[in-house]
């Protein structure tokens, strides 16, 4: 049987096949102001960004569905939940990224919360994306490594991202999630994305910690094919042509830019 990619995943492999680098905004629903969300959304549609996540580590607030519901429909762009557990599945996203805390050893976040979750995103008719997720040391404990209470990988030993990588090649998990953590001081090194990119064929997606365009375009250049920033945009400091700029600068690392 071939395997048939939803929408969602198919754009973002082709643009990562292509070397067309994309920039993804996450919305913490708990932090966003929903009086700002139409604002956001337009703004994310000037500045070119390719799409949102939407998730947290530890959901506070009612209402979510409908601020992704919300966030589609204001501003045309793919949706993606980026969920910390399973209370977190909501049928108005256009997919998910199906995680998998690879880097950690905690059985609930590598196959317990995905138990649960797997009849919850079926019943959901939700694009599925398998993803692994690699949380690596940043210099501060994350909401991410303390609610699951898992050790991140060590910052300056590429090779064991490298070991993890290969082995989500194997387990034939499709995308890859380099993460840093949430507001993390240092974002994940650019040794370290070079090394996963060369061993991880498919869509790399980085974040966690990058604050200035710059930052992104050199993650980009490293190898990431998806950049994410979500702390820089909702403290206001990438907004408006920042946003912009920042797009434009992980853009302009395209193959062919
Ligand atoms: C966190 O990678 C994302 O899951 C974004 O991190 O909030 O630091 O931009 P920031």
């Amino acid at each position: 049987m071939q395997i048939d990619l939803g929408p969602v995943e198919s754009r973002l492999h082709e643009a990562a096949a292509k070397g067309r680098k994309q920039f993804m905004v996450l919305v913490d629903p708990d932090r966003l102001d929903p009086a700002t969300l139409p604002a956001l959304a337009r703004e994310a549609v000037e500045a070119g960004v390719d799409g949102f996540l939407a998730g947290t580590s530890l959901l506070l607030g009612e209402g979510f569905g409908g601020v992704v519901a919300r966030l589609r429909k204001e501003s045309g762009l793919p949706v993606v939940l980026f969920p910390g557990d399973t209370g977190q599945v909501v049928p108005e996203a256009s997919a998910i990224l199906f995680l998998s805390l690879i880097s950690g050893r905690n059985p609930q976040f590598l196959i317990g919360e995905q138990v649960k979750g797997a009849p919850q995103v079926m019943r959901a008719g939700l694009e599925c994306l398998p993803t692994a997720y690699v949380l690596v040391e940043s210099g501060l404990v994350t909401s991410a490594q303390f609610m699951s209470a898992s050790q991140p990988l060590p910052r300056h030993k590429p090779e064991i991202a490298v070991a993890h990588a290969m082995a989500a090649r194997c387990l034939g998990l499709r995308q890859l999630y380099l993460e840093a953590g949430s507001g993390a001081p240092s974002r994940v090194p650019d040794e370290m994305v070079r090394a996963v990119k060369d061993v991880f064929p498919w869509p790399v997606i980085v974040g966690g910690g990058l604050r200035v365009p710059e930052d992104g375009a050199r993650v980009a250049r490293a190898g990431a094919d998806v950049v994410v920033v979500g702390t820089a945009v909702e403290n206001g400091s990438i907004r408006g042509g920042r946003l912009k700029e920042f797009v434009s600068a992980v853009h302009g690392e395209s193959r062919h830019a």
